[in-house]
């Protein structure tokens, strides 16, 4: 049996190979039907006359008819919009001392992974600027088995038990009398569920904030979410949180942005993560854990198995372990994207689950979910699911098998097999779970220490900057002011009001609503008939918790300055100033930032120095939202492009997002709302501006504010 397993030296080549194996290229091919029958005519069908009836006999027609007709699978029910690329993951060093999983154990192999990013609630063809929280779901080809790890960007769940997962999905879906909104949670039924749900609170802080609008993919936290357990060779178990930190930093856009982008390219994440990847801007992202010894399970003032919770990174810090990088495009959307089968319960040794019953449930639900989108229980040969450690069982048959398993065995024990296959021993790399000590009773309940609601809300609430703070007001004022019903609206500013008294009063005046006095208990429809409505009452356990500068993006800026892969908008139109365009080219190069040049046409424009500059989008094509910061330069073109619309607009815009805006003359901002501060040494509020043609300084200062992304300050106090 040793002879079986075969050595992957490089295996991430291993599943290109896979993958290869599979792939077809029609490159220099005869067209052939499905049985390799050379086709002569693929634009006729057979008639009778060339005006006549088509014949049933065309055996053609109908096997691409019939084809077709089948082409479509159900979609995901939840993250059905979804981009995904190929990669590795490296450990920096062995984890042995916490976990024997082969993957973490040696920094010198490659293990290879595909990740697939999502929105939850909307369609397949939804908008990917949806404000909802995003799937990261990495699956690790290891040389022990597959191992997926089903995360989000948000470390917390809106609910503690699976049993609730259809209602509240239910709840935020378009409603289903008339199928509206889509990809939105911004209606009646989401907030009626979620004003009776108290739990939801502090998962509803993080979908307020801008974490659920990204501004890419590539600038995402990842949370595993649940607490899991490692388990090193001695069987000894730690808790782990994993978390996922991109290089580029995490950011977000505007809500008035983000709605605009939605119009303007519903593709906006999918198009930046396929194009960085094309263009050779690998996205990376480091692998953290937060780790905790079995025995301070009970050291928290939550419960470690409590999906609705976090660790504050301040109680125990993250630990970067290993970092993943996404450097291959799938090569076919459907077969890829669309198949992936990810399972929290595709585990290796090494990595084991706790009780938290969101979990638990988990594993129960994905396996079913592929049964009825994939079709069949063989949906682990489809080539993206297949493992590259050797697969072999007696499990047999059923719809689409691939595999032709050889002999008469096809079950265990035998001996006409020779016994074959073997279990595995623990040394020989077999599972084992983490034989934990289980002594209760079965009851159909919720551990009391799951009844603080508030307590983390408050916290993610109090640790944001006070611009954060206002987008996650306004987001609220947004999402309640579109609900028709009045008392749902009355519930949330009763459970906003446990978390954050400003918080509630400025939603409200939001709403034209006063907060309620005495809210009402919502904790009375979210529980069982008979339950004990003393022990569900929510309570907010701790006030102690200081802010944690982990939960604000704003705070949290570890590497953001980059400004690597940033896109800038470069307004031009005849007569621009060439060598302008240079200097900003060769800075913007430099950064591994790119610029786009926007003028009134397509095809090309005179430069100032006659030569012809290529236009890569007309104003018609282009709007700041697409972009993260704008550039005019100088030359002729200022006169003329100063009093266009699309120009103020674009300008406007791009000021009321409060990004960058650099101009080598300050007449181009005459009839926009831009206000120029004349001290050209201060760019405090974003607006960059060339002294004279020989301000070497420009370009410097342009790039540097670039790094700061926004410049908060312009925004209006609520
Ligand atoms: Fe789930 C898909 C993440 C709770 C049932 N889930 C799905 C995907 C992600 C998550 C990222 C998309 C996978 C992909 O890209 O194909 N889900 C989570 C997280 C949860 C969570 C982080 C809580 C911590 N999910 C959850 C519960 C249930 C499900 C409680 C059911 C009881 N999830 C599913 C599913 C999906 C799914 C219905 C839909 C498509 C699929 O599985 O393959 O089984």
């Amino acid at each position: 049996m040793k002879n079986e397993k075969k050595k992957f030296d490089d295996s991430e080549n291993q599943k290109q190979q896979d993958l290869k194996f599979n792939k077809s290229d029609a490159t220099n091919q005869f067209m052939t039907t499905d049985q390799g029958l050379k086709i002569n005519d693929d634009n006729n069908s057979l008639k009778v006359g060339e005006r006549g009836p088509s014949l049933l006999e065309d055996f053609i027609l109908r096997e691409k008819i019939t084809h077709f007709d089948h082409e479509r699978i159900p979609e995901r029910i939840v993250h059905a919009r979804g981009s995904a690329a190929h990669g590795y993951f490296q450990v920096y060093e062995s984890m042995e001392k916490y976990t024997k999983a082969g993957f973490l154990q040696d920094p010198s192999i490659k293990t290879p992974v595909f990740t697939r990013f999502s929105t939850v609630a909307g369609f397949r063809g939804s908008t990917d600027l949806a404000r909802d929280i995003r799937g990261f779901s990495v699956k690790f080809y290891t040389e022990q088995g597959n191992y997926d790890l089903v995360g989000n960007n948000v470390p917390v769940f809106f609910i503690q038990d699976a049993i609730k997962f259809p209602d509240l999905i239910h709840a935020v879906k378009p409603e289903p009398n008339n199928e509206m909104p889509q990809a939105a949670s911004a209606h009646d039924t989401f907030w009626d569920f979620i004003s009776l749900m108290p739990e939801t609170m502090h998962t509803i802080m993080w979908v307020m904030s801008d974490r659920a609008i990204p501004r890419s993919l590539r600038m995402m936290e990842g949370f595993g979410v649940h607490t899991f357990r490692f388990i090193n060779k001695k069987n000894e178990s730690h808790f782990v949180k994993f978390h996922w930190k991109p290089k580029l930093g995490t950011h977000a856009v505007l809500w008035d942005e983000a709605q605009k982008i939605s119009g303007k390219n519903s593709d906006f994440h999918r198009q930046d993560l396929w194009e960085s990847i094309e263009n050779g801007h690998f996205p990376e992202w480091e692998l953290g854990v937060q780790i905790i010894p079995d025995a301070d399970e009970h050291k928290f003032d939550f419960d470690l198995l409590d999906p609705t919770k976090l660790v504050p990174e301040e109680l125990v810090p993250v630990t970067l372990i290993g970092k993943m990088v996404l450097n291959r495009n799938p090569d076919n959307f459907f077969a890829e994207t669309e198949q992936v089968a990810f399972h929290p319960g595709h585990i290796v040794p090494g990595i084991d689950f706790t009780n938290d019953p969101l979990l638990q449930g988990r594993l129960f639900s994905y396996t079913d979910t592929q049964l009825s989108r994939l079709g069949s229980p063989n949906f682990h040969e489809i080539p993206i699911n297949k493992t590259i450690a050797p697969m072999h069982n007696n499990q047999r048959d059923g719809h689409m098998r691939q595999e032709i398993n050889v002999g008469r065995v096809s079950y265990h024990p035998n001996s006409l097999g020779g016994g074959c296959p073997f279990q595995a021993k623990i040394e020989e790399g077999g599972f084992s779970s983490f034989n934990e000590r289980i002594d209760a009773q079965k009851v159909r309940d919720r551990s009391e220490s799951f009844s603080d609601h508030f307590s983390q809300a408050t916290l993610f609430f109090k640790s944001q900057t006070q611009t954060e703070k206002n987008h996650i007001i306004n987001a609220l004022r947004f999402e309640l002011g579109k609900l028709e019903t009045l008392a749902i609206q009355n519930r949330m500013l009763g459970l906003l009001s446990q978390i954050d008294a400003d918080l509630a009063n400025k939603v409200a005046e939001g709403l034209g609503l006063k907060v309620p006095k005495s809210p009402e208990k919502p904790m009375n429809h979210g529980i069982g008939a008979n339950a004990d409505k003393q022990k569900y009452e929510p309570k907010k356990v701790t006030n102690h918790m200081k802010p944690s500068d982990a939960l604000s993006m704003l705070k949290n800026k570890t590497l953001s300055k980059t400004i690597a892969t940033r896109q800038v908008a470069v307004i031009c139109s005849e007569g621009v100033d060439r060598a302008a365009i240079n200097a900003m080219k060769a800075a913007l190069d430099k950064e591994g930032a790119s610029m786009k040049i926007v003028a009134p046409h397509l095809g090309t424009i005179k430069a100032n120095d006659g030569s012809e500059i290529k236009v890569d989008q007309s104003f018609l094509i282009a709007a700041s939202v697409l972009f993260d910061a704008v550039y005019i330069p100088g030359g002729k073109n200022i006169g003329f492009l100063s009093s266009k619309p699309e120009v103020i607009e674009f300008i406007n815009e791009a000021y009321k997002h409060c990004k960058v805006i650099g101009a080598d003359a300050s007449e181009i901002f005459s009839e926009t709302n831009v206000k120029v501060q004349f001290d050209i040494k201060d760019v405090t509020d974003g607006i960059v501006l060339k002294a004279n043609e020989a301000d070497k300084a420009f370009v410097k200062s342009f790039i540097e504010a670039m790094g700061q992304h926004r410049f908060w300050n312009r925004e209006k106090a609520l």
